[in-house]
């Protein structure tokens, strides 16, 4: 049998002030819906952030909903998704037993949660969804006594392998910080205080472990068979060196899983590119309309900078800018308690901004819009 292991699509996110959902919209259906079509998976597995919040924007909705109808009802191949701790839980699982009976498995609430059974030439296969939970909410939902994240996901692995016979191979889902895993900056933390963190043999048993969480392509746990697809798309610029895609997974009659992970190639690219001002601006850039974030290595302040260089690179998101104001790292020589001449206050503005004192000239200039100025209070 052939999956196909995505996650973290987090549709209907906003990356520096801008929607990605038309970029989302882009690789799902210039790169993914094709390798669909090119693979011919027996289902494909969501591993959680299905969205990027749990009330997402109504466009989000929509192009979920169209990846539904491409993947479930044109192409016919069964769909699992689980919630991840971006999503709701509840509205994730929305109307799922109805939508069930046409291969569209929403796995979110967990008192509505049992594993899915699909077949191929060998038997069945057991799909066991853990979605994201709270282990307060694991302990409610199956009255057991957990505290932390690890023993409430052995809890619903547990409860849900209840259903699944002896000796039939089997596939979990979950949305998890498996310790020993590389974070990016676009993850939200599982919890505040306490460890989020669990053991990668939480998985023991399982002939292949489909993970959502971090943002990475990764292995977990020291495993081949527990692994992060990684996110849809880079997230933040910590993930600039990242190659997105997802995981083609087979298995067959013993339960050996042999995997491959195949790039994705979005439409914009998220970079950091680097240079002075004056280098930036003459640069022969392949893709000016990526996502960028420029390490601006000019020793001087430079007027208007992020307009200016949003003239040749309309997606300049951020600036970092590496200049130092003194030797001291930017830290100001005023002392507010003392009664300073304004004059004196933008001389030493000045000499922080340019390294310089004034001219001649200069100061002449200054003496005289000082002068207007208080001319014009009095
Ligand atoms: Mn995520």
């Amino acid at each position: 049998m052939k999956f196909i292991h995505t996650s973290d699509w987090h549709l209907g996110k906003l990356f520096y002030g801008e929607y990605l959902t038309d970029e989302q919209a882009w690789i799902l259906r210039n790169q993914f819906l094709p390798l669909a079509d090119s693979e011919k998976p027996d289902v494909i597995l969501l591993a959680g952030d299905v969205y990027d919040r749990s009330i997402p924007p109504e466009e989000a909705v929509a192009l979920f909903n169209e990846m539904i109808e491409e993947i479930v009802e044109k192409r016919h191949i069964p769909f699992i998704v689980i919630s991840g701790n971006h999503d709701s839980a509840e509205r994730i699982s929305f109307a799922s037993t109805v939508l069930e009976r046409s291969g569209l498995y929403m796995c979110g609430d967990l008192t509505r949660l049992s594993p899915i059974f699909l077949s191929d030439a060998w038997g069945k296969v057991a799909f066991v969804p853990l979605p994201y939970a709270e282990p307060g909410t694991v302990r409610t939902a199956l009255s057991v006594d957990v505290h932390s994240h690890e023993e409430a996901e052995k809890a619903l692995s547990s409860h849900l392998l209840k259903c699944v016979p002896e000796g039939m191979r089997k596939i979990a889902m979950a949305h998890e910080f498996v310790a020993g895993g590389k974070e990016s900056d676009s993850e939200r933390p599982l919890s505040v205080g306490g460890t989020d963190q669990i053991h990668g043999s939480v998985f023991d048993g399982y002939h292949y472990t489909a993970l959502g969480h971090l943002h990475g392509a990764q292995k977990a746990g020291g495993s081949d068979l527990i692994r992060y697809s990684g996110s849809l798309l880079k997230y933040s610029f910590s993930e600039a060196t990242h190659k997105k895609g997802v995981i083609i997974g087979e298995i067959d009659g013993e339960g050996r899983v042999r995997t491959e992970f195949h790039p994705l190639v979005p439409r914009k690219d998220a970079r950091i590119i680097e240079g002075t001002f004056d280098e930036l601006m003459a640069k022969d850039d392949p893709a000016p309309n990526d996502f960028l974030m420029a390490e601006l290595m000019d020793d001087k302040p430079v007027i208007d900078v992020m307009a200016r260089l949003r003239k040749k690179y309309p997606n300049m998101m951020t600036i970092h800018a590496n200049r130092q104001l003194s030797e001291d790292t930017g830290s100001r020589h005023f002392d507010f308690n003392k009664r300073i001449d304004p004059l004196d206050m933008f001389r030493i503005f000045y000499k922080e901004m340019q390294d310089k004192e004034f001219t001649d000239e200069e100061e002449e200039y200054m003496q005289k819009v000082w002068n207007d100025v208080r001319k014009e209070d009095l």
